[in-house]
Parts: C-alpha cells; structure tokens; sequence
C-alpha cells in the first residue's frame, strides 16, 4: 500500500486533508493506496507553484521542451508494467486494455514531443507596402487539468503533454478514484527533469480542489474531461473569468447496421464497443441501432458471443470484462438496468451484479443487452457508463439516421454498410464528432484529433496539432520597415 501525497513546486509534500483510500473494484479487500484529499489552500498553493514557474518554462525554447518529453517516453517505456498493473488494481479494466492504454499515453508523448520542433505560425502579405506580418504560438499561462477515473493514464496525459510543449505550467487534479496511476505519471515527469513547478498534482473532490483551480487567478484555461454536470458548471466558472475552457463529455454513441452489412464484422464490433473498458468509457457503443431485415440475426449473433464473455478480476489475462469503478457506478448502472425493464425493455442477456464466489468482493455487472428499446426510452437517451446496449430496431436507413441523431450528445458513431453512397450518406449526416466506417464506435490516437459535438463538447479538439491551439494564444505582429515613409493607415 502507497500513501500518495501531494506535488507542489517540485516537492512530494505532505496534505494536511483528510485521507481516501484507494481499493481494487475487483476486490475491496485489497487497499492499493491511500491519496489526501487536498484542500483548498493546498490547491492554491499548486496554483501559484505554477504561476511562479511559468516565466522560465515559456522562456525554455520548445525543442527543449520537447526533449524532456523524449526522456519521460522511455521512461514510461521502463515502468509501462508497473503502469498497467496499478491502472489494473485501481480501475479494474483488464491488463491488455491497461496495456494498450499506457501504449496509447506513450504515442501521445512521442507526438507531442515532436511536435515541439513545430509549434509554427504563418508569414501573411499584408496589404501596406513595406509590411511583415506573421502569426506566433505563445502559451496561455498555467493551466488546470482536471481528469475523470475511466482513462487514469492516457486522458491526463494527452492533457498534460500539449499543455507542457506549448510552454505552460500544469495543476494536475485526477479523480479522487484513481490516484495511484497519477502520482506515477507525474513521478515520471519528475524524474526526467521537468523544473520544479512546471507541473504540480493535487488530490481531491470536484467542489474543493477543482473550483479553486478554475477560479484561482493565476489559471488560465482548464481542459477537463467528465460527466455534463461538473463539466457544465466549470465552463460556466471559466465564462466568468473569461478564461478558456475545454470539455469533453458525455456520450451515447450509435452503432448502425444496415441490411447490407458484414454481420460477423458488426457483431464483434458491438461486442468491443459495449462491453470494452466495461462500457465505462465516452466513446462506448451505447445503441445499436439494426434495421429489421437482419435483427433476428444479428441479436442471436450477439447473444451467443456475449455468453462467450468472462466477466472478472482484470489481472486474470482469461477476463474479458472488469468490475465497474466503485460502488455508487456499480448502483447507477443497476438502477438503469430496472429503468430499462420499466420502461417496457425486455432483458436478453445480462441483467443483474455477478455476487457469486470470486465475484463476491468486487462490483461486477453481467453484460447486459436489452431488445425492444424504444429511442424515447432513459435508456436510449442517458449515458450509462456501464457493460449495458439497447437494440433499437428501425424500418430502414432513413429511420436509423434519424435515430442515431436523436439524442443530446455526439460524441462518435459507427455505420455499417457495404454499400458507398449509404456510407457517404452516414458520414455526411451522423452529428458525431467522430465517424467510423465498419469500425467500432471507440478508440483514437494520439496524432489524430479527438471529441464531440453537441452536448458533448465545449472548446477545441484533444489530441493531434490542433491541441496546441487550446494551449496557445495566437499572437499576430504587424513590422513596419518603411523606415519612417510610412503611407499611412489603409483604413
Ligand atoms: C477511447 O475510446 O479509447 O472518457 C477514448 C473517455 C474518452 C476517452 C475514450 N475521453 O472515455
């Protein structure tokens, strides 16, 4: 068992708040660490830890930047087992999803590190004679970073690596569930050489920690990544301060299968969308939406693979499926199990927590499908976060377009066909802010960029070049060198 404790201008410091532990969903016998539950003050202190080195990160040439990003990629190389085991026994995900997810954290610093040699700006002609006019990339200042359990290691992650390369000073607030994967990631920053108070970790609740960073003085933006009711309530927090703000939230991503798909290929997508990560993950393939030519088949498909599924402690390389997070996800994904069933849902497979002998310390969920689904359902509409699709049946391709756009969210979506004009159709109408082509609905990568449209996103793109244009302002200079014949102002 690790006490974790607080990273402020460069030191391990020791919180004066109260104490959380941190257990296994797999099995709450198992105590991983105990985290503090930062306070306030201690978030302020981060907050001007940060501010106090932003003068000489910004000044540190970004290919400079970029190198101590190279050295902490080989580093996470060295310790990427010990990564994944702990992302493992504090979330629960299975240890190849741990794997792939810290593999997926060292692309994004390898890309971003690159990247540092190519923070450019454009020369544009202006219309004076005699005038230079270019474009340049300058940091914002310090930043928050306030993270959700689901990705521990790869979201704060692709946060904290275009935040750093484009020269600003990090607070790091992870999820209160995970805090042992991020006290390793900022130890791994550290240990390559990062100046004190580049980057600084406070633990903690949303309420304390987060909303004294959002509204510190010193912050000036906030990439966030969560639920729509915290995430509202920062942008509205940043809109007051007039400060930038990024969220990415909810989602309740459609698969589509039209009469003409690959139903081998459909299924085990759906199966991968539903059920990967245990479904606790924006990107989850929530709805399947099939047109009735193909149901019958496609569900009897489904079933028979998802009984093939082994739902238990992620260390066992023969699980399939981990535990939900805690308890309280554990309740919220049942409750939508009952929801369903009141609504008029029929129950296909799954339906209940596992309790039994080795399932019996842990929070584990039977993946659960339900058939019947009508899309004004709670169930077709919220996010649930858990190992749980509704089938949705429709008459035919237009009934499903308008049915994968019919909720709030638009985070991703995936269309199977084989035909090419109803994929351009798809591509071209899907509100999602991520299209996949006979792809599952989740996934992405570091160069790529990543997030939704409506109520799923607020501020720019994650990942890829176009992160850096959150974490930068775009500073435009006008060069007089007429030498004092200037003609005058052309307006
Ligand atoms: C993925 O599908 O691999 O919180 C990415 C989330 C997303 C990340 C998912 N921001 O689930």
């Amino acid at each position: 068992m690790r006490t974790l404790k607080n990273f402020i201008g460069g030191e391990w410091r020791e919180s004066a708040g109260g104490k959380v532990q941190d257990l296994n969903p797999a099995d709450t016998s198992e105590v991983i660490a105990e985290a503090p539950s930062s306070t306030s003050k201690e978030a302020a202190e981060a907050c001007e830890a940060a501010a106090k080195a932003f003068e000489g990160w910004r000044n540190t040439p970004a290919p400079v930047r970029g190198q101590i990003l190279y050295k902490v990629q080989r580093r996470m190389e060295e310790r990427r087992q010990e990564l994944a085991e702990a992302l493992t026994r504090e979330e629960g995900k299975t240890i190849a999803e741990s794997r792939g997810e810290v593999q997926r954290a060292i692309n994004v610093i390898e890309f971003f590190a690159g990247e540092a040699r190519r923070i450019t700006g454009e020369t544009i002609p202006s219309e004076l004679p005699h005038n230079f006019c270019y474009t340049v990339k300058q940091p914002v200042g310090p930043v928050g970073i306030i993270t959700p359990w689901n990705f521990p290691v790869a979201i704060p992650v692709w946060k904290m690596a275009p935040a750093l390369v484009s020269g600003n000073t990090v607070v790091f607030k992870p999820a209160t569930l995970t805090p042992l994967t991020a006290a390793l990631i900022v130890e791994m920053f550290d240990e390559c050489g990062l100046p004190p108070g580049v980057l600084n970790l406070v633990y903690g609740g949303g309420r304390e920690v987060g909303d004294t960073i959002v509204r510190h003085p010193a912050i000036q933006a906030v990439s966030f990544t969560g639920s729509n009711d915290v995430g509202v309530g920062l942008y509205g927090a940043a809109a007051a301060r007039g400060i930038k703000c990024q969220c990415e939230m909810g989602g309740k991503n459609p698969i589509v299968i039209l009469g003409d798909a690959d139903l081998a290929l459909a299924v085990e997508s759906t199966i991968q969308g539903a059920f990967g990560s245990t479904g606790q993950r924006c990107t989850a393939t929530s709805r399947a939406v099939v047109v009735d030519s193909i149901a019958d088949e496609f569900l009897d498909r489904l079933q028979a693979r998802t009984s093939s599924l082994v739902v238990g402690n992620g260390m066992d390389p023969a699980t399939s499926l981990g535990p939900s997070v805690d308890e309280r996800q554990l309740e919220t994904v049942l409750s939508y199990i009952s929801v369903g069933r009141n609504e008029g849902a029929r129950v296909v497979a799954g339906g209940a927590r596992m309790k039994d002998g080795r399932h019996e310390r842990g929070f584990f969920v039977a993946p659960t499908i339900f058939d019947g689904v009508d899309p004004s359902m709670r169930i077709a509409q919220e996010e649930i976060f858990g190992p749980v699709l509704s089938l949705i049946r429709v008459k035919d391709a237009e009934t499903a377009l308008a049915t994968a756009n019919g909720v709030r969210f638009g985070l991703s979506a995936s269309i199977y066909t084989s035909d090419v004009a109803s994929m351009f159709r798809f591509v071209d109408r899907l509100e999602a802010g991520i299209v996949h082509v006979n792809s599952p609905t989740v996934g992405g990568e570091a160069h790529i960029p990543f997030g939704g449209m409506k109520a799923t996103g607020v501020g720019l793109r994650e990942m890829g070049r176009v992160a850096i244009d959150f974490y930068t302002e775009l500073k435009v200079v006008y060069v007089d060198y007429t030498g004092g014949k200037r003609a005058g102002n052309l307006y």
